[in-house]
């Protein structure tokens, strides 16, 4: 790899990717992989953490990956690969469970809204997800991570993870920042804008996800939740529809808050939700086309997953090499 800063990030393949999940993540490593080495991450382990049909997840991870690039991720400038096929992450996950307190877990938020959740299906793995994303993050000696907001609480805990390996033996680990987007960092659900758009939300109208078609774009945000009020105006606490709608069209038009202030003063909410719904459709049918081009060539994305587990691989091991070393495992004779 060059001599550049390294970033490292995932998404994880429950479903259909939301405009939450391009806007906070995926659309800013595109940029990203220009300027950095670039590590992306379709993370199956994580997504057992909660139940999946195994035929569901198996064509979830081939779209995602063909979502991807599709997206602009380059698997030429970026390493593109699916978790399971790096055992290192797990490997590093078990030594990191040894230097991560229980009381910490217990204090993560989307453990506590998972187990809300899913209250049939509280699992070790739903506990000790933060630990495998900090093995995730530090097996790559991350610099960066670039996530949306949701997932900030995670990455401080791998900062904290690495801090305390790095004191116990001796410094081993990169201690990784995070980066989120100035817009985009937290898109709201269509339906309920005080909470999350998340993918796996039962309300399918709260929910615009990167494969819907133009009808569906546009009657979803004809039914976006706003106020009673008139006027077009960002203000996060007492109009969080309407902020949540002037986010999603700045991150897709690439104008500034204020610019679309100006854009729909003395507009009512019907023309602005159209317009909305209409940037999104643009924004978002090109990478469709791609995609459903990309998916069909299962030869193309089955290569570039065997080039990217082996690059991964390449730097994991050299990582988790060190790690053994570090804590007292005798090598292994090869
Ligand atoms: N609403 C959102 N706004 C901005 N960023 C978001 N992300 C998720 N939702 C939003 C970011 O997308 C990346 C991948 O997320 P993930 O698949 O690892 O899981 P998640 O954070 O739990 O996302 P979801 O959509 O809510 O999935 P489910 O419903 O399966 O739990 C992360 O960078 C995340 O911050």
């Amino acid at each position: 790899m060059e001599n550049k800063k390294v970033i490292f990030s995932g998404v994880q393949p429950t479903g259909k990717i939301t405009i939450g999940n391009y806007l906070g993540a995926i659309k800013n490593w595109t940029t990203m992989q220009e300027e950095f080495n670039s590590i992306f991450c379709v993370v199956d382990l994580h997504s057992i953490t909660v139940n999946q049909v195994p035929a569901e997840l198996r064509k979830n991870t081939f779209d995602l990956l063909a979502l991807y690039i599709a997206c602009g991720l380059d698997p030429q400038k970026s390493i593109l690969f699916v978790q399971s096929h790096v055992p290192a992450h797990t490997e590093l996950a078990w030594v990191l469970n040894t230097v991560t307190m229980v009381g910490e877990m217990n204090r993560m938020t989307q453990f506590k809204d998972k187990c809300r959740k899913h209250a049939d299906n509280i699992n070790m793995g739903l506990m000790d997800y933060p630990v495998l994303m900090a093995a995730d993050i530090l097996l790559y000696q991350t610099d960066l991570v670039p996530v949306g907001i949701d997932q900030k609480q995670h990455v401080e805990l791998a900062r904290d993870v690495a801090q305390r390996f790095n004191n116990k033996y001796s410094p081993t680990f990169v201690v990784p920042e995070c980066y989120t987007p100035k817009v985009g960092a937290k898109i709201m659900s269509l339906q309920e804008p005080t909470a999350k758009m998340s993918k796996s939300d039962e309300n399918e109208n709260a929910v615009v996800t990167m494969l819907d078609d133009k009808d569906t774009i546009m009657r979803k945000f004809k039914r976006a939740v706003t106020d009673s009020d008139t006027v077009v105006r960002f203000d996060a606490e007492n109009k969080p529809g309407v902020s949540n709608l002037l986010s999603i069209y700045s991150c897709f038009t690439g104008k500034s808050i204020a610019e679309a202030e100006v854009e729909f003063e003395g507009k009512g909410y019907g023309d602005f939700k159209t317009k909305v719904a209409e940037a999104v459709i643009e924004g978002v049918s090109p990478i469709q086309a791609e995609q459903q081009r990309i998916v069909k060539d299962k030869a193309y994305l089955e290569e570039v997953l065997k080039d990217g587990a082996y690059r991964a691989s390449k730097l994991a091991y050299k990582t988790l090499d060190k790690v053994y070393r570090k804590v007292g495992f005798i090598p292994r004779v090869r």
